[in-house]
């Protein structure tokens, strides 16, 4: 056993760490005040490698490995956990489905553009009747001689507003319930495919959260990905890859928690002394650290599993449900610890706060993931 990252990764976090603190810190703010997508930053970061990461690099990723992926989701969530999850969705959701399933034609068109960076992209998985019941999709896609139709609604779809292509999930056999739903790529554009209602949220407000809709929208044959009635297991498998990167997103953001509550706490002075000498507060920090640990552990146990090729499904499981819960105590210690300051726009410290409970909700709420290690560990 050897829990020392490799040169690679340490490198990886170095330069991510860097990225985070000169060009993201700052503008994290503003992000989250003007609940804009972050275009600029999104194509420093395709520039750096890191919008598609672990992928081939003849498909135009990165060529590192997934760790080293968790790592820069971290680092990137440290600083600003709405740019986090767009790195997750692009990599894990986006790329990972079509470097699995896609064909070579596929690979070349779709992957490279996406890992690259020179194109975004967007999972339409989610419908309202279709959240934790994923299985229950509404959306369909009827064969109509080389085209399939697309009909239905998708919401809440992470960059949704702005993508330039969505890995889209819907019915092509409503008789055979979950095994004949389809995976489809559908390019921004097309006739029939819109954005509707952006998303107005409690945090993580730079994603371009979006509704999107499919009026009679006519897609190539071509662009199904996988086979027909593959699209639940492509969907389980790529949420799978998006639990590690969600999982790494909330030890960013716990990080986060304990740097700004380790600083302020020494800074900050009360009945003479520091209030980082107090038990109390001590006790606050202690928690922090072990449990950013401890998700740090599994998230990045998952990843290494995934590279391992082995089965990761209960470990990305529990690394998200671990880091998740994590995420959110953290927030609410370091806004106990920060009083005031905590509570005020003034401060970070807030919007840690809100960034921190969607990781408890989306790619499977903190339910479904107990869900699935239970399922896990009975079978
Ligand atoms: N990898 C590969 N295959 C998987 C899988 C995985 N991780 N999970 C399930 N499957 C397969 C099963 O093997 C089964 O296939 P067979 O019928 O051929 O054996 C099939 O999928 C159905 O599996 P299961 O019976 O476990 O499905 P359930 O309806 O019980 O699924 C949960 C239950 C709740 C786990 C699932 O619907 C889920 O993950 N929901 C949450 C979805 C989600 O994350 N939504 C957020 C959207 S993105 S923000």
């Amino acid at each position: 056993m050897n829990l020392n990252l490799t040169e690679e990764q340490q490198m990886t976090r170095e330069m991510v760490r860097d990225f985070a603190e000169k060009e993201l810190k700052k503008r994290a703010i503003e992000i989250d005040r003007n609940e804009k997508f972050p275009f600029d930053i999104f194509k420093k970061m395709a520039e750096l490698n890191l919008m598609g990461m672990a992928f081939p690099e003849e498909y135009g990723g990165g060529g590192t490995d997934n760790v080293c992926y968790a790592i820069g989701v971290e680092e990137i969530s440290r600083a600003c956990a709405s740019t986090g999850v767009i790195m997750s969705v692009n990599n894990s959701l986006v790329c990972d489905p079509i470097n699995i399933f896609g064909t070579e034609k596929q690979k070349k068109e779709w992957l490279t553009p996406l890992a690259k960076g020179e194109l975004i992209g967007c999972f339409a998985l989610t419908e309202p009747g279709a959240g934790s019941d994923a299985g229950n999709q509404q959306t369909t896609a009827v064969k109509k001689g080389d085209k399939y139709v697309l009909n239905g609604n998708k919401i809440f779809i992470t960059s949704g507003g702005v993508a330039d292509v969505a890995v889209v999930f819907a019915m092509t056999d409503k008789e055979k319930k979950m095994k004949g739903i389809s995976t489809f790529l559908v390019k921004k554009g097309t006739p029939g495919f819109s954005v509707g209602k952006i998303e107005k949220k409690l945090g993580i407000r730079g994603t371009g959260s979006a509704e999107l809709i499919f009026e009679d929208c006519e897609i190539p044959e071509e662009n199904i990905l996988g086979k027909e009635g593959a699209g639940f297991k492509i969907a389980m498998m790529t949420l799978d890859g998006g639990r590690i990167g969600i999982a790494a997103q909330a030890v960013g953001i716990a990080q986060a928690c304990l740097d700004e509550s380790v600083t302020y706490s020494k800074n900050r002075r009360q009945f003479d002394q520091p209030i980082s000498n107090f038990q109390a507060v001590q006790w606050m920090l202690a928690d922090m650290a072990t449990a950013t640990e401890g998700a740090r552990l599994l998230t990045y146990k998952a990843a290494y599993l995934k590279d391992q090729k082995k089965r990761y499904s209960k470990e990305a499981a529990m690394a998200k449900l671990f880091a998740s819960d994590a995420a959110v105590k953290a927030s609410q210690k370091a806004v106990q610890i920060h009083g005031g300051y905590g509570f005020s726009k003034e401060y970070v410290i807030e919007r840690f706060f809100r960034d921190a409970k969607i990781t408890e909700i989306y790619e499977g709420t903190s339910e479904v993931q107990r869900m699935v290690i239970a399922a896990n560990i009975l079978s």
